[in-house]
Order: structure tokens, then sequence, then C-alpha cells
């Protein structure tokens, strides 16, 4: 018997376990096939650094990369599990155990494990096992003639390893497929009592290259901790309020959808992001306010935040002077006038004007908790963040970057000062002076203002910087901070080549 015999057979066996497991998991909770919870159950535990890194360099692929990453991992340790179990059965079976309860472990330990959730990887485990067994007799059959036993590799160990990574790669995407939001009917949605004014055409309209003034809804950053997009139906959703409360209560879909809706608009961005980086939208929410929820249930005194909770465990910690302060945070159903994607937290989510999106923008809502900071840490603090993350000042320089050619053109991008308003951004080309650029229209205190300066650019390399200040005059930090714990600082600085 081959080695690469053995080893392809270790491999053909755990892809048709991972794909039994996968399917297994239809039935159960997707977010619990093997593959997927291991991968989860690595982004809970990576440290707070290497996660950063990832998503720097990675940025929105890191999911991806992951995924391939465990994949990887499972076939080069079911191949040696292959080689050890032809020559030492119980090291070999003992091996491919030790991946499956691995998942098993991962599955029944995230944040928001069913009951159930166990059994995908138990079955995976149970059936790659029995898979391995068949394939390594097939090899000690082979009398050792022929062209393939010459090779080594048995023809049926081949079509089975062929079939496995055929499987699990259908299990994987079927899974993918299923994971529309769902309700009995298409959900429509309410209009707001006091309807804002249409918004204001933005600078988009003469400056070519400048973010719109509203992101479109599939350019809409998305971050979050999902490998598997939580699937919610407006028909079981509910949504929990209750902790430090005199009359805790729970609502449904028809219930939410019966309060009076606000809309507004808002620029949500991630304590990730940074200087210059991409994880920064704007759009119109539509949503009941969180403040009518919280006098509804009427907080004790000693409270001081608000646990949110998703379907999938993750939690943020909101203060609760924040929601109260008439900032206008929101259980969001729609942005853009449309229901809420499902990446973007269908059917309901927080949106706080003013916080990074960790600690106040819980998608796929489930629960609000009313609480102490002292009393409940939410995910991210409890992985090094601080605890609160009130977004600050900062500009992006949107146009140009790297090469334009000599003569007009116009440096334009996007400042934020969210809850504060953005006062005035300056453009500086090179070492000199600081000038002041014209700002895009102004839509509210909470959302982004776009900008920009003629230019007339001079052959040859330029460095271009940008820094904003909120509306009472503060000036952005200058001072150069990566993300980690609140926030980057610094300006954002363009080399362009002019030529
Ligand atoms: N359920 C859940 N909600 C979440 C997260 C998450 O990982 N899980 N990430 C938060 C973070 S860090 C940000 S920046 C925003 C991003 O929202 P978006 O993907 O709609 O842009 O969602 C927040 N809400
Ligand atoms: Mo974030």
């Amino acid at each position: 018997m081959s080695r690469t015999g053995s080893a392809v057979a270790g491999i053909g066996a755990a892809a048709l376990g991972a794909a039994a497991g996968q399917l297994v998991a239809f039935g159960v909770n997707p977010a619990a096939a093997p593959i997927v919870a291991v991968g989860a159950a690595i982004v809970d535990r990576v440290p707070t650094p290497l996660k950063e890194w990832a998503v720097a360099t990675l940025g929105t692929a890191d999911k991806a990369v992951l995924i391939a990453t465990v994949v990887v991992g499972v076939a080069v340790l079911s191949a040696v599990a292959g080689i050890l179990a032809a020559r030492r059965p119980a090291v070999g079976y003992g091996l491919l155990a030790v991946v499956g309860l691995i998942g098993v472990v991962a599955a029944s330990t995230r944040p928001a494990s069913g009951q159930l959730d166990w059994l995908p990887s138990i079955v995976g485990t149970a059936v790659a096992m029995a898979v391995l067994r068949l394939e390594l007799r097939w090899l000690a059959d082979r009398p050792g003639q022929g062209p393939d036993a010459r090779a080594g590799i048995d023809r049926r160990v081949l079509i089975t390893g062929a079939a496995g990574v055929v499987a699990a790669g259908a299990a994987a995407a079927l899974s993918g497929g299923s994971a529309a939001p769902t309700a009995s009917a298409p959900v429509t949605i309410p209009t707001a009592a006091t309807p804002e004014p249409a918004l204001p055409a933005g600078l988009e309209a003469t400056v070519p290259d400048v973010s719109p003034l509203r992101t479109p809804i599939e350019d809409f950053y998305r971050i979050d901790t999902a490998l598997v997009l939580p699937r919610v139906s407006t028909d079981t959703w509910t949504l929990q309020v209750d902790g430090m409360v005199a009359s805790p209560f729970t609502l449904t879909w028809a219930e939410l959808l019966a309060m009076p809706m606000i809309e507004r608009d808002i620029t949500l961005t991630c304590v990730s992001n940074p200087i210059g980086g991409p994880y920064i939208s704007s759009t119109r929410f539509l949503g009941v306010r969180v403040a009518d929820l919280l006098r509804r249930a009427q907080p004790n005194a000693e409270a001081d935040q608000v646990l949110s909770s998703s379907v999938d465990g993750f939690t943020a910690s909101t203060p609760l002077a924040v929601l109260l302060d008439g900032r206008d945070a929101m259980i969001a159903i729609a942005m853009d006038g449309q229901p809420l994607t499902q990446v973007h937290g269908f059917p309901a989510r927080l949106v706080t004007p003013g916080l990074y999106g960790y600690v106040g923008a819980t998608k796929w809502l489930s629960r609000l908790k009313v609480s102490t900071f002292a009393a409940d840490e939410a995910y991210w603090t409890q992985r090094g963040w601080s605890e609160n993350g009130p977004v600050k000042t900062a500009t992006r320089i949107d146009t140009p970057v790297e090469r334009i050619a000599p003569g007009k053109a116009v440096i334009a991008g996007v400042a934020w000062a969210t809850h504060r308003g953005v006062g005035k951004v300056e453009v500086q080309v090179d070492n000199g002076p600081w000038t002041t650029t014209q700002l895009g229209p102004d839509v509210g205190l909470d959302y982004w203002r776009q900008w920009y300066l003629p230019w007339d650019a001079t052959a040859g390399p330029h460095r271009l910087s940008a820094r904003a200040y909120d509306a009472s005059g503060l000036p952005q930090i200058a001072d150069v901070q990566d993300v980690l714990p609140d926030g980057a600082t610094g300006y954002h600085v363009v080399q362009v080549n002019v030529g």
C-alpha cells in the first residue's frame, strides 16, 4: 500500500465526512457545519492583533481565506491520518477522530450554539471513519499488479476522493445559496411618521470619483464575525427588551412595524477602518427609536449600558445615556428605502449615530438587555477594544489616487465627525499652505460631508494631505495611531504622480 494511496484515502474520507456534516447542519443549524464551525471558533479566539492584520491585509476576503485555511488544515491532517491508519490503525483513526472532535468542540462552544450543534461533526466523523476503513480495505486487497497498483493508487480510492471533494463543494455551495432571508409574505416597509426631505444632489454629479453622497446598498461596507449569515424569519423574529427595567417585554415583527417609524440619514463606520480606509458608508435608515422602547421598559437608575445581542451571539454595549440623549438611535428595518439585506442584518438591527459599529450597530438583533458596564462585557470589549467608541473626526481623500495628467485637477473626498458635524476640511499640497476646501451639501450632524478643491497639478510627484474639523472647530487628531483600541487617528496622506 503506497503512502500516496492512503493519503488520498484519508482526504477523500474527510471530504465525504465534511459533506455529510454539512448536510446534517442544514437540518440543525447551518453555522454548525464542521468546517464553518471551526472557522467561526477561530474568529472568536484569534488574538486581536492577528485579526487586525487580517482585516488590514485581506479586507473582506478574510472570511474566504480563513475557510480555505481550515480546509487545507483538515486535508493535511486527514492525509496524515490515512497514512498512519494504514500502518497503525489506532493512531490513524485516532487522529481522524481528533479532527472530528475539534469540529464538535468548535460547534458547541460558540456564543449562540444550539443544543444539537455537535451533531453535524459527530455524523461527519463517523462517515469519515467508515469511508477510510473501506478504502484501506480496498488498498490492502490489491494484489500489487497493473499500472494502478504500481502507482499505488487504487482507482476506487481515487473516485471516492474525487466524489468527496465534489460532494463537499456542492454541500458548501448549497449552504451559501440557502441563506436567503425568509418570511411567509414579502416584507413591506412602512413609511416614516414625518418623512425626511429628499437627499440633496451630491458632489458626485460634478466631481468625478468622489464617494457618492449616499452609498449604493451593494457597495455598503460589511463587517461582522458571521461565516454563515444568520437567516432570520420575520414570522418568528422577536425582540426581547429586559434586564434592569421595571417592565420587560418582547416585541414581534408585527408589533415593531406598528410603532412610529423615523427615518434618518446616518454614516456608519467601523473602528477597524484605517485612515483613508473603505469601512465607512452612508445611507438613509428607517426604524423605531430605541428611546421609545427604553421608555416603555423603564430602566433602573443604576443601569448604564444596553447590551444588544444578535441571533448568532454577537454582543455590543451601548451607553444608556447615548441611547436616551435624543440622537435617534434606532432599531432599523430598512436602508435606502428597502428592507435590510441579509448581510446588513435582516430583519432588524441597531444603528447608533456617532458610535462605531461594534458599540452600537448590532445586526440580526434579538435582544436589548439593560445592564451595567461592570456586569456585562460585549464581544469586542472582551477582545481588547475600548468599552465605548465615539467616532473620531476624520477625512478621506477619494481622488486623485496614484497618477494623473498635469493641468486642471480636483482633489476631493469625504469627511465625518459623526454627531458633531463637519465644520471645515483643509488640504495641503506638499509643504504648501493648508487650504480650505469647498464643502458639499449638509445632510446633518450624523452624516458625512463631501468636499473638493480645484488644483493646478504640475508635473512630478506630489504629496496630498487632508484634515477635517468638527462643527465646534476642533481639528481631527494629527498623531498617527492605529485602529486598536478605539479607532485610528492621523491625517490621510496620498502620493500622486503627475505626468
Ligand atoms: N451580529 C453582528 N452585528 C454586528 C457585527 C457582528 O460581527 N455581528 N459587527 C459590528 C461592526 S464591528 C460593524 S462596523 C457594523 C458593520 O455593519 P455593516 O456590515 O452593515 O456595515 O456591524 C456591527 N454589527
Ligand atoms: Mo466594526
